[in-house]
């Protein structure tokens, strides 16, 4: 005790130095270990907003997104839709693919006079590249064939499929349609 004492009044400025940087890093610890919490809560509020905000929004857009074919039957073979779509931006866009959700329905291109596809779902191999551009203000087509046979009895009832028409940058445009099958 006197010991301790006599140190302390030996060397006083540094013990009160080390007392000092005790309690900073203390708090400091302290400060971190009660910030976490809040911070891991707090971050994907806002990284969330940031993430949507750095995507550039859809420069295509399809004047119609959805149609009902109703009921049709399959006995009456393909039903086929053309949706109109326009780069809404002021610079190019590039169609980079086109694809559709499933192997019963294909999508054609239509810029102009020219015919691009058919282009249907995804498989093994790499997806086909489009490599079409759209000037700004530019429209086209895409010409959407549904083969209401093509599952057989399984694909009787109500169905629904999507295209994705995917440009070179920023949200994909999407339309669909839906369709009741009969026999
Ligand atoms: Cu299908």
């Amino acid at each position: 005790m006197t010991k301790s004492a006599a140190a302390h009044h030996k060397h006083p400025g540094n013990a009160g130095l080390i007392a000092g940087v005790v309690l900073i890093v203390v708090a400091l610890a302290v400060a971190i270990i009660a910030a976490s919490p809040g911070t891991k809560s707090a971050a994907p509020a806002v990284s969330a907003p940031a993430v949507a905000a750095a995507l550039p929004d859809g420069a295509l857009r399809a004047r119609e997104t959805h149609f009902d074919f109703g009921p049709i039957s399959m006995a009456a073979g393909k039903v086929s839709h053309r949706y109109l779509f326009r780069n809404e931006s002021a610079a190019p866009v590039l169609i980079r693919q086109v694809y559709t959700s499933c192997m019963c329905t294909t999508a054609t291109l239509v810029k102009g006079m020219r015919v691009i596809g058919s282009y249907g779902m995804p498989g093994h191999g790499p997806m086909p590249a489009v490599n079409e551009t759209l000037a700004p203000n530019e429209a086209a087509y895409v010409d959407v064939v549904f083969d209401p046979a093509a599952h057989g009895p399984a694909g009787l009832g109500r169905t629904e499929r999507v295209v994705t028409i995917e440009p070179g940058a920023g949200a994909p445009l999407q339309v669909g349609f839906t369709a009741y099958v009969k026999p």
